[in-house]
């Protein structure tokens, strides 16, 4: 698949500085597994510690890839089909998403939390031709949740089952004698992200072999990954963050080994950072929070460690201070985004510039500008709106045209919606965001797709999703409802329950609803949820 038909891609002249510069080298990642399975056959690519413990040489891996991805393409899985996968933190998610990247298919990253909403936009807008997804995972039996897709969803031909398959196709069935396949060019499409999103739906974000490969070892030569690191995978496989910062792609490039990890308490992640001599993790702040209080009581060996990323939502400097002492490793503060642009403060900042910035881009090539809100660049050091271009920062959504006219400039910069300011050292500093979103310690909500959901609820007027302050997560949402006059009672309970049976993600059901009169506008008379969000501030504190 070709990027351009369905996104529009960089300028010639663009592409040709990225190659010439050596950024895009030509590779794809079916090549890449390949050949780090010619050179060190017998390195451990990959261990999934649960039930038992299950290992992979990067010989294993890449025949088993092989022999999944010719049983795809004996399905009729071909070059540019969607797919949809939905895996927990199992050795079968890295297999799928390798196996469709050789056959060039794509994958569209679901998280394991979300349900039929979420799940039948995916498989209906991507027009996706297969469903990937476990039997049951944390109690919910993810067949049922297929099979209604599966109704819905004309294009969707396959689901595939890791474990039992009910009434699908048991991923196990699907291997079968490798045979050639002509696979990607680097230039074309290795998979769709989700968007964190403002809008409704969430936007799909297509990243090519050459620009995502980058990314991965940009990463690597910044936070030191060798064929020496064992990273454990400690957030949900299928994010950004985790899979590329540098995440276990980042890994697989530089032939280390990563270590996926079911569940990110300590109480499960320290005995594997033991057991498994971990060197490298990557950590949301509420879980970076929780880590760093548990270190202090712990028997268990965190010794191995020697550097944690954290990021996907802003690190506090007080919180950001005590991790290096209780967890006896290196921080690197990481502040990144599916689209693309990820910053890392560097192994050698001083300790100040690491507890309070969130690192430099990776590329000298990442263009930043800084703009007020006429998108004129503001003065050194002022904050303002971040704008973005750059070897690996898509250039528009998948099949979005009108929403990439809002979301890029005319000259190609990706406007991100924070609010960052740039110390003399080129360092950012996030100070806050001005796009509609909620970011609930790293999960990213869109207020719009739910008050979507609770405007369909007949005893609601009006409503208004806002991110209110919490100590943990950093933000949690509020729901402020205007009742209909004439309607029955309607309670706190009633409204979430009425959000989670319409099928979403757990994490996007608002923490607490609010009943109004009416809301404040603006000079316009739309809503300000500017305002909205003080009043919520004011009355949690
Ligand atoms: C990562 O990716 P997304 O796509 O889930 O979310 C991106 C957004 C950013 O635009 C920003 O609003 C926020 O998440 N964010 C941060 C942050 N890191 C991400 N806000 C403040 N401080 C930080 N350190 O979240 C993501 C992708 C790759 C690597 C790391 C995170």
């Amino acid at each position: 698949m070709t990027p351009g038909v369905d996104a529009p891609t960089w300028p010639v002249e663009f592409a040709d500085r990225y190659r010439a510069a050596g950024y895009w080298r030509g590779e794809t990642f079916g090549g890449v597994l390949r050949e780090r399975a010619t050179a060190h056959p017998d390195r451990i690519a990959l261990v999934d510690p649960a039930p038992e413990r299950r290992t992979w040489t990067y010989r294993e891996l890449d025949q088993r890839v092989d022999r999944l991805a010719a049983g795809f393409a004996a399905r009729g899985i071909t070059r540019g089909d969607r797919v949809v996968v939905q895996l927990p933190n199992v050795g079968e998610f890295i297999e799928v998403v390798l196996a469709l990247f050789r056959v060039g298919a794509l994958p569209v990253f679901a998280l394991p939390a979300h349900r039929d909403t979420e799940i039948a936009y995916f498989c209906s807008f991507a027009e996706a031709v297969a469903y990937v997804v476990p039997d049951r995972h944390a109690g919910y039996d993810h067949r049922d949740l297929a099979s209604r897709v599966k109704r819905r969803t004309p294009s969707l031909k396959h689901v595939f089952v890791a474990g039992e398959p009910g009434e699908h196709t048991a991923l196990r069935e699907v291997p079968c004698e490798p045979r050639p396949l002509p696979g990607p060019a680097p230039h074309e499409l290795a998979f769709l992200q989700l968007s964190g999103g403002t809008t409704g739906v969430p936007k799909l974000i297509p990243r090519t072999h050459d620009d995502y490969l980058y990314s991965l070892w940009g990463s690597n030569d910044i936070c030191a990954v060798d064929a020496d690191t064992r990273f454990l995978v400690t957030l949900p496989a299928a994010h950004n963050f985790p899979m590329s910062s540098p995440g276990w792609l980042g890994v697989l490039y530089a032939g280390g080994t990563s270590v996926l990890c079911p569940k990110p308490d300590p109480a499960t992640a320290f005995p594997l950072i033991e057991r498994e001599r971990i060197t490298m993790t990557g950590l949301v702040p509420p879980l970076a929070l929780v880590w760093t209080d548990a270190a202090a009581h712990t028997a268990h060996d965190l010794s191995s460690l020697e550097s944690v990323l954290v990021g996907g939502a802003k690190y506090s400097e007080q919180a950001a201070r005590r991790l290096e002492p209780a967890l006896g490793c290196r921080l690197m503060q990481v502040f990144g985004m599916a689209e693309g642009l990820v910053n890392y403060t560097r192994l050698d900042d001083d300790f100040e510039t690491i507890v309070s910035t969130q690192g430099l881009p990776i590329s000298p090539d990442d263009e930043i500008r800084v703009v007020d809100d006429h998108g004129n660049d503001v003065a050194e050091g002022e904050f303002g709106h971040l704008l973005t271009r750059g070897p690996y920062t898509i250039r528009g959504y998948w099949r979005a045209p009108e929403h990439n006219r809002d979301a890029f400039t005319e000259d190609g910069f990706y406007r991100t919606g924070d609010l960052v300011r740039r110390t003399p050292t080129g360092h950012l500093v996030v100070e806050g965001r001005a796009k509609d979103q909620i970011n609930r310690g790293g999960e990213k909500v869109a207020p719009e797709e739910i008050e979507n959901i609770i405007l369909g609820h007949p005893s609601v007027h009006d409503v208004s999703v806002v991110a209110v302050p919490d100590a943990y997560l950093g933000e949690r949402s509020l729901a402020y409802v205007i009742r209909r006059e004439d309607a029955e009672p309607l309670t706190s309970v009633a409204v979430k329950r009425f959000v989670r049976e319409h099928g979403v993600a757990a994490y996007k059901i608002p923490d607490l609803v609010e009943f109004v009169d009416a809301f404040p506008r603006t000079g316009v008379g739309k809503i300000s949820k500017k305002h909205l969000r003080t009043t919520a501030a004011d009355q949690q504190s």
